[in-house]
């Protein structure tokens, strides 16, 4: 399968559009992608952030889905609410009978505490980007800038963004007490059972979830089961 990420460069590769094609490959698919943003950082630090012209994100899209065709999509960092904009915009311009699997990782911070997205992003992602997602894989911290809601509940917190948005959400574990992902779709709240790693290096954790997760939607696997095995 063809799976674009809609995402940023990490100069350190272990989170960012490489961790995404790194993950993609291992899930079996064939990566692509659109550059929203290119940044300077390590495990530690971001260092520099340069956003990228959003017509260039936008004709990334258009260009290599009317070429090549694209099997699923995940989003990742997209640094500017312009930018979430820009990229609803080219991936509500798909054609809808292929009914292309789109994953929406909404990264608001990195794991170092550093900014990934300028102010008005949680709007730009509520307003634009989650009505498009199959399925939405905000962190603790996301989800509950998402939903504006100060709460440590996971099922309370995706249940909430799956009733407001529409689309399936996965509040990834590891920020709260338990480790164990936590699904809402249209059937309900299930638990995607997990072990928490004895390891600080997270780094890029969540960007190769979600792109496992896009793969292996794109190849047609259920959304449940795709779930966990992109836990695992
Ligand atoms: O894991 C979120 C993330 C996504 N994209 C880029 C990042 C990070 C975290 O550091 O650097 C480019």
């Amino acid at each position: 399968p063809r799976v674009m990420t809609v995402a940023t460069t990490d100069s350190g590769g272990g989170a960012g559009v490489l961790a995404d094609a790194k993950a993609i490959v291992r899930a079996g698919g064939f990566p692509l992608c659109a550059l929203a943003a290119v940044t300077a950082q390590s495990t530690v630090a971001v260092d520099a952030v340069a956003a990228l012209d959003p017509a260039v994100l936008r004709a990334q899209v258009a260009t290599t889905a009317a070429d090549i065709g694209l099997d699923g999509v995940k989003t990742g960092m997209l640094a500017t609410p312009e930018l979430v904009a820009t990229a609803a915009e080219a991936l509500a311009a798909l054609d809808p009978s292929e009914e292309v699997p789109v994953v929406v990782d909404p990264v608001l911070r990195a794991e170092s505490g550093a900014s990934l997205m300028a102010a008005g992003g949680e709007e730009a992602y509520r307003r634009a980007l989650l009505p498009l997602a199959t399925v939405a894989t905000p962190n603790l911290l996301e989800a509950q800038a998402l939903a504006g809601i100060d709460a440590d509940d996971p099922a309370l917190l995706a249940r909430t963004l799956h009733e407001r948005h529409g689309c399936a959400v996965i509040v990834t574990g590891g920020h709260g007490r338990s480790a164990a992902d936590t699904l809402c779709d249209d059937e309900g709240l299930v638990e995607v059972p997990g072990v928490r790693l004895p390891r600080p290096t997270t780094h890029g954790a969540g960007c190769t979830h979600s792109s496992t997760l896009a793969t292996l939607l794109a190849a047609g696997v259920p959304l449940r089961e795709a779930a966990a095995r992109a836990k695992r």
